[in-house]
């Protein structure tokens, strides 16, 4: 694929799968993987293990959503650290990753944290270790996955995320999967993002950390990681109304964000 070059917020490049490793380091970081959860019973083991033999020998933490299932059980014997997430909000995604954060670096210490969604089936350990080089071989401040999805799957990145990005933060748009599960950056760009006020706690979680890094002059980018099979692709493809309000709160946020740096002018007494 080839570089875009955006105005002057961040720029991307496409990874193929042909990186040339031989100059990558970093064995000697701290890397952390954090998979937020909710009732993933079915995929919860097998993504820790698979996440534990990444060359980069990660921690795993588990940012649990009091799940009703085994979850928790299961990822604390498959030797995960497994905390709740502290408020009790759902949709919660974001509490979880902002609490998964709190734990990687600032009571863990890592140097690089990165999230992996916990329903994958076909997770690959190369998808850290992709994640990561992208950091220290490209020098850049937050690296992102981005795969070959089934033709009804991400339908609100392709019906929402994309179409208003487009209009209302057209430097962003060469981003082929926004809401993507599987971001990694270093510690401090971390603490930076932990302390903008106003993050949110649902599902608008994925795109605020992309427009915020980009609006603080971060330089992040895609890295190809494959197909990517997931089990909630299971639970809406037949109705996508159950994505209704993910939809919502993508679209809340990014409209916020476009109110907060200028895109959108309001008049008179609308809240939003
Ligand atoms: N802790 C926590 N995890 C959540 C919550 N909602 C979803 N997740 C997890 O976030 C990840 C992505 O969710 P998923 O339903 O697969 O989103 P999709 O792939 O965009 O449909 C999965 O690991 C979920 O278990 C929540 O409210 N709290
Ligand atoms: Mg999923």
């Amino acid at each position: 694929m080839t570089a875009i070059v955006s105005q002057n917020v961040i720029d991307i490049t496409a990874d193929s799968d042909n990186n040339d490793n031989s100059v990558v380091t970093g064995q000697d970081l701290k890397v952390v993987t954090i998979f937020p959860t909710k009732n993933e019973e079915s995929t919860i083991e097998n993504v820790i293990n698979v996440a534990s033999t990444s060359k980069f020998n990660p921690e795993v933490i588990v940012v649990d959503a009091y799940s009703s299932d085994s979850t928790a059980d299961l990822a604390k014997k498959a030797g995960a650290i497994v905390i709740q997430q502290p408020e009790q909000i759902f949709p919660g995604k974001g509490n979880a990753m902002k609490a998964g954060l709190r734990e990687a670096v600032r009571n863990r210490s890592a140097d690089i944290a990165l999230f992996l969604d916990a329903d994958i089936s076909n997770l690959s350990s190369k998808w850290i270790d992709k994640l990561v080089e992208a950091l220290i071989q490209n020098n850049c401040d937050m690296s992102r996955g981005f795969y070959q999805r089934q033709p009804r799957d991400a339908a609100v990145t392709k019906l929402i995320a994309r179409p208003m990005l487009n209009i209302f933060f057209p430097e962003l748009t060469h981003f082929e999967q926004p809401l993507s599960g599987e971001v990694c950056a270093r510690r401090q760009m971390w603490e930076r993002l932990l302390d903008v006020q106003g993050s949110p706690d649902g599902w608008g979680i994925d795109i605020w950390f992309l427009i915020e890094t980009a609006m603080l002059g971060y330089h992040g980018k895609e890295v190809f990681l494959g197909s990517k099979n997931h089990t909630s692709y299971e639970d809406y493809k037949e109705d996508v109304v159950k994505l209704s309000k993910m939809a919502e709160q993508v679209e809340i946020t990014i409209i916020r964000e476009a109110i907060k740096y200028g895109r959108i002018h309001l008049q008179g007494n609308v809240k939003v």
